[in-house]
C-alpha cells in the first residue's frame, strides 16, 4: 500500500514524484511506499500551517478541546486497523499494539484536549507599586514534530496533541521506517473536523525531510525523540535560529533490584521491562544489577523464563517476541552480541538470529541475556536498543549507585526493595529523569517525561507539554 503526504487537509504525492520502499520486517518483503519528500514538499507544509494558524489559535478551547477528544474516540473505534497496521509495519506484536500503542495514542488526544481547557496562567500583583502583572501563554505558530520507530503513533501523537492543544500548527514527519499510523491518523484528522493546515504530515527520510523541517527559519520549535546523535546534530543545526527545542533522546537505564523486593513480581517485570517492545523502548531497563546475595537464584530464573518467550510472527497471539524494525538495526543489535563475546561477557541465553516457520526473511533475534564481568564493557555502556540485556551483580548500595550513574545517558531508574529509606537516598542520588519504584513503565500523562545528560533536553507530559508549545509573556499594568 502506497502512502502519501497529509497537507492543508488532502492526501499528495511528493513534488519530485520519488518514493522509498516500506518494508514488513516479519517476512523481510517490500510492501509499500512512501514519499521521498523534499524541501519543496516541506516548504508546502508550512505555508498550509501558517494559513491556517491565525484561526486555529483563536479557536476557543472547549471547541479544540472536542476535536481532539473526538480524534481519541475515533481511534479507539478503529483500534484493530490501526494497531495491525502498526505491527504489520514496525514487527511488534498485534497483541501489544491493541494492548499498549494505539490505546494510548488515543489517551494522548484525550489527555491533551481536557488539559488545555485546566492549562491556567498566574498573576502577580506588584503590592505598593500600584501595578499587577499577568502572564499570557501564547502558541508559539508553526512548530516541528519529528518521531522515531519503536512506538510509532504513541510518539508521534505524544508531541502533535500538545501541540496542537496549545494553538499551534504543525509540520510533523513520523520514521520512515514506520509512516504508516501517521498516514491513517490524516483520515482519522479530518473525519473529526480538525480545520485544514492545522496538522501537516510530510513522509521522508531523516537527513532530507527531517532536516528541512529543522532548518526551516519560521518553524521555531522542534520536538524530537529519537536517537542522541540525531539530538545533536539538531541541536547544532537549531542554534543559530534560536529555535525552542524539545530532545527525547537515548536511554542505558539501570534495574536495580535489593534482595529485599517482592521476588515473583520482580521477576515477572524484569522480564517486561527488558523484552517488551523487542527491548526497542527507550525506557527498558537494559542493565540489570542485582545484590549478591540473591544474584546466583536470579540468574536462574530469569534465564529460565527468558527461554520461555516465544518469538513469532507478530499476528500470532502467543507471541511474546516480534520481528526487530528492520534488517539494519537486527544488524546493529547483533553486532553488540559479538562485542560483548569479544569483551569475555557470557552469553547465558539467546544471541542467534530465530527462523520463523513462514517468514524466512524476517528479523527476528532470541532475546539475549548477557553476564558481564565489569560494569565499563561497551555492552553496558552504549545503546544497544534490542532485546538484549546485561546482568551482574553488585555488594552495596554506594557500589550500586556509582555503576548506575556511569553512563553517559540518564532517561530512567528502576528500584526494586522494600527499605523507605533507601528508596529516598536512591531515588534522589540517581541520575535519571524518571525513577520508578517497585513498579516499570507505569505512566500518568500528568508527570515530566525526559531526561538528563545525554538523554536529552526538556520534558513532555501534562502541562510540561504546554509550557513547550507556548511562549511566556509577561504584562505588567500600572494603575
Ligand atoms: O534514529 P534517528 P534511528 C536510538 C537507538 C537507535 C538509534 C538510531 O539506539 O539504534 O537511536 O535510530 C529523523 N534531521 N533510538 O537511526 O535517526 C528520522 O527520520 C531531522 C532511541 O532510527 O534519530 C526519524 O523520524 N530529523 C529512540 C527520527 O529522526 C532527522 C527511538 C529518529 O531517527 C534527522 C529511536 C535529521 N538530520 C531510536 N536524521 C528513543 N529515544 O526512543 C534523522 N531524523
Amino acid at each position: 500500500m502506497n502512502i502519501k503526504n497529509y497537507i492543508n487537509g488532502q492526501f499528495e504525492n511528493p513534488s519530485s514524484n520519488s518514493w522509498i520502499d516500506n518494508y514488513n520486517p516479519s517476512n523481510g518483503e517490500v510492501y509499500g511506499q512512501i514519499p521521498n519528500s523534499s524541501k519543496e514538499d516541506v516548504e508546502q507544509a508550512y505555508k498550509a500551517a501558517k494559513s491556517a494558524f491565525p484561526s486555529w489559535s483563536q479557536t476557543t478551547l472547549e471547541e479544540r478541546s472536542r476535536i481532539l477528544i473526538k480524534i481519541s474516540e475515533l481511534l479507539e473505534a478503529n483500534l484493530d486497523r490501526f494497531a495491525e497496521a502498526e505491527s504489520k509495519d514496525n514487527g511488534k506484536p498485534v497483541s501489544l499494539a491493541k494492548m499498549v500503542d494505539i490505546p494510548r495514542a488515543a489517551s494522548n488526544f484525550r489527555f491533551f484536549g481536557n488539559a488545555i481547557t485546566q492549562f491556567a496562567s498566574e498573576s502577580h500583583e506588584s503590592v505598593g507599586q500600584n501595578a499587577v502583572n499577568y502572564t499570557l501563554r501564547q502558541p508559539i505558530g508553526v512548530v516541528g514534530c519529528i518521531s522515531p520507530w519503536n512506538l510509532p503513533l504513541y510518539l508521534f501523537t505524544w508531541k502533535i496533541a500538545p501541540a496542537i492543544a496549545a494553538g499551534n500548527c504543525v509540520v510533523a514527519k513520523p520514521s520512515e521506517v514506520t509512516p504508516m499510523t501517521a498516514y491513517l491518523l490524516g483520515e482519522i484528522c479530518n473525519e473529526a473536523g480538525l480545520p485544514k493546515g492545522v496538522l501537516n504530515i510530510v513522509h521522508g527520510l531523516g537527513t532530507t525531510t527531517g532536516q528541512a523541517i529543522v532548518e526551516h527559519p519560521n518553524i521555531k520549535a522542534i520536538s524530537f525523540t529519537g536517537g542522541t546523535a540525531t539530538g545533536a546534530h539538531i541541536a547544532k543545526v537549531a542554534a543559530p535560529m534560536f529555535k525552542k527545542l524539545s530532545l527525547e533522546l537515548g536511554g542505558k537505564n539501570p534495574n536495580i533490584i535489593f534482595a529485599d523486593c517482592d521476588y515473583d513480581d520482580m521477576l515477572n517485570t524484569t522480564v517486561r521491562s527488558s523484552f517488551a517492545n523487542q527491548g526497542q523502548i527507550c525506557l527498558c531497563g537494559s542493565r540489570i544489577f542485582v545484590e549478591k546475595t540473591i544474584y546466583e537464584k536470579f540468574k536462574v530464573d530469569f534465564v529460565e523464563k527468558v527461554k520461555n518467550l516465544k518469538v513469532g510472527h507478530p499476528s500470532e497471539k502467543d507471541t511474546n517476541i516480534g520481528a526487530l524494525v528492520s534488517k539494519l538495526h537486527l544488524e546493529k543489535v547483533k553486532s553488540y552480541i559479538e562485542i560483548a563475546k569479544e569483551e569475555g561477557a557470557t552469553i547465558l541465553c539467546g544471541g542467534e538470529e530465530v527462523t520463523v516457520d513462514g517468514f524466512e526473511n524476517g528479523y527476528y533475534l532470541q532475546p539475549t541475556v548477557i553476564e558481564v564481568k565489569t560494569d565499563d564493557c561497551r555492552v553496558n555502556q552504549e545503546e544497544i536498543f534490542g532485546p538484549v540485556v546485561t546482568i551482574m551483580p553488585f555488594k552495596t548500595e554506594d557500589n550500586v549507585l556509582e555503576m548506575a550513574n556511569k553512563v553517559k545517558y540518564g532517561l530512567s531508574a528502576t528500584l526494586w526493595t522494600n527499605n523507605l529509606k533507601r528508596t529516598m537516598r536512591m531515588s534522589n542520588q540517581l541520575q535519571a529523569g524518571i525513577v520508578w519504584v517497585n513498579t516499570w513503565m507505569m505512566r500518568d500523562l500528568r508527570t515530566p517525561f525526559g531526561g538528563v545528560k545525554e538523554s536529552g533536553v526538556g520534558r513532555e507530559g501534562g502541562f510540561e507539554a504546554l509550557r513547550f508549545f507556548t511562549e511566556a509573556k509577561n504584562v505588567c499594568i500600572k494603575y
